[in-house]
């Protein structure tokens, strides 16, 4: 069911503790925490701790969850001093997702190209 933790998702098991990451803000509904790839300086995802498969889905279901992570977006690039940052939320395999739990990637600290790659 839409918002229910899944056994078998990576995110959901980053909001349970089970598996360690590198926690940078945490709020009622959102966790924040760097990439464990990242690509550029500063690369931190914003995920809601309820689990979505998507944007697309995140913001159909629950769309003030939706604006917690944005909102949680921003809150991240003002820790981290980002002037200029770029945030994606892949969607879709062909998008480049690879985990199937929303999230928003915070990206800065180096210039980005457009039209992105
Ligand atoms: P996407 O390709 O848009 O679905 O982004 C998934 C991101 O998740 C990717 O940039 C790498 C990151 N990632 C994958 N596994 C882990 C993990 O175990 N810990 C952390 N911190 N990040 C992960």
């Amino acid at each position: 069911m839409a918002g229910e933790p899944q056994d078998d998702c990576l995110f959901c098991k980053i909001v349970a503790g089970s598996i360690p990451a590198t926690i940078v803000r945490e709020t009622e509904t959102t966790v924040a925490f760097r990439d464990i790839n990242p690509q550029a300086p500063t690369h931190v995802l914003v995920i809601p701790k309820a689990h979505h498969q998507d944007a697309a889905a995140l913001a159909a279901a629950a769309p003030e969850l939706a604006a917690d992570v944005l909102r949680e977006t921003r809150a991240v690039a003002d820790e981290e001093k980002l002037e200029s940052y770029r945030i994606v939320f892949n969607t879709g395999t062909g998008a480049g997702q690879t985990v199937w739990h929303a999230h928003a990637h915070v990206l800065g600290g180096r210039g980005f190209e457009w039209p992105p790659g």
